[in-house]
């Protein structure tokens, strides 16, 4: 008993302390003169959800295109990784893209890594009675932040796995430091799988962030639903508007929340005045070019790659090697 209520008291202290950072996160982004709202907070339940949705939507072409790509070339993917690595799968979720490819990388070992652990120690345990022949260690970590792979990671050629344009929420700036740390966790002759999404017409990628149904607009609205949770803030979503553009100078999608009126926002100690029109961002998605991302991987330190992509040539999926 003593235990479990002294353990009870550390979770909850160090949930306070994590709390009380993102509130002072939240409050300097809704203070700052643009206001922001990092798109981490898009995930709570109800967003993740959501985002599930998205991709199942006609217009969000990311997740079918890739799954398609890995169906299509995953053979020739697997030449050139080679067999028997430690796969280290890099916001693993469901993990459902790793196990599609187990098949042909027939990894010695399965290191899936998630902010949420208990989500993935659940998939994890379906997992493993699916592939019983291969040893998995959930990983629950938030790597955008650090990057510290446990002690009980086989020894052998580590392949980090990073699909669906998760990069893409990096600046250009960030992605390199961020493909650097992978760098260096990969070591001499570690190797990356990496799916990014590739710039095309401004239309098909605003539809992708803007679709018919409104999916992408209430994953954006929600995220205000969750800074209300968090923070104590009073944000009604209905007062405001998603809006999707895309950004050609800085080749990325910019996600938005546009006041629909002025409103006044107040939380425990603060309060923001926007004005009709303002607005609040939440997200940005880089797109690349294929020359773009292969010099990305090379400053990174990641050569000699190999780049798959489809027939539309909308979505690249490039294996690199450390060099
Ligand atoms: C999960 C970051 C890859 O940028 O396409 C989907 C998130 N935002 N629709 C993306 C997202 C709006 C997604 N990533």
């Amino acid at each position: 008993m003593a235990r479990i209520s002294e353990k009870t008291k550390q979770t909850s202290r160090e949930f306070s302390a994590g709390a009380e950072d993102a509130r002072a996160e939240l409050a300097a982004g809704l203070l700052a003169v643009q206001a922001r709202l990092s798109p981490k907070y898009f995930y709570n339940g109800l967003g993740s959800k959501l985002f599930e949705a998205i991709c199942a939507l006609d217009e969000y072409y990311l997740t079918r295109v890739e799954a398609g790509i890995f169906a299509e070339f995953g053979a020739e993917m697997a030449a050139a990784a080679g067999t028997g690595t430690v796969l280290v799968d890099l916001g693993a979720g469901n993990c459902a893209k790793a196990a599609g490819l187990f098949g042909v990388l027939q990894p010695q070992q399965y290191v899936p890594v998630d902010i949420s652990l208990g989500f993935l120690q659940e998939t994890v345990a379906a997992l493993q009675t699916a592939f019983p022949r291969i040893p998995m260690l959930p990983v629950g970590m938030d790597f955008a932040n650090s990057f510290a792979l446990p002690a009980g990671l086989r020894r052998g050629k580590r392949l980090f796995f990073y699909p669906g344009s998760s990069l893409g929420n990096f600046t250009p700036l960030q992605a390199a430091q961020f493909l650097g740390r992978i760098r260096h966790a990969a070591g001499e002759d570690g190797a990356i799988l990496i799916g990014i999404d590739l710039v095309k017409d401004a239309g098909v990628l605003e539809a992708a962030y803007d679709d018919a149904l409104g999916v992408t607009a209430a994953f954006n609205l929600n995220a205000l639903r969750h800074v209300n949770a968090l923070l104590g803030s009073d944000f009604v979503p209905r007062a405001w508007r998603h809006v999707a553009i895309f950004n050609r100078e800085q080749s990325r999608i910019e996600m938005h929340l546009e006041a629909r009126m002025a409103a006044t926002v107040r939380w425990p100690g603060g309060e923001r005045r926007f004005a009709a029109g303002e607005r609040i961002h939440t997200e940005n998605s880089y797109k690349y070019t294929q020359r773009g991302f292969l010099e990305l991987l090379e400053t990174s330190g990641f050569g000699e790659a190999v780049c798959w992509t489809d027939s539309g040539e909308k979505f690249l999926v490039c294996y690199a090697r450390a060099i």
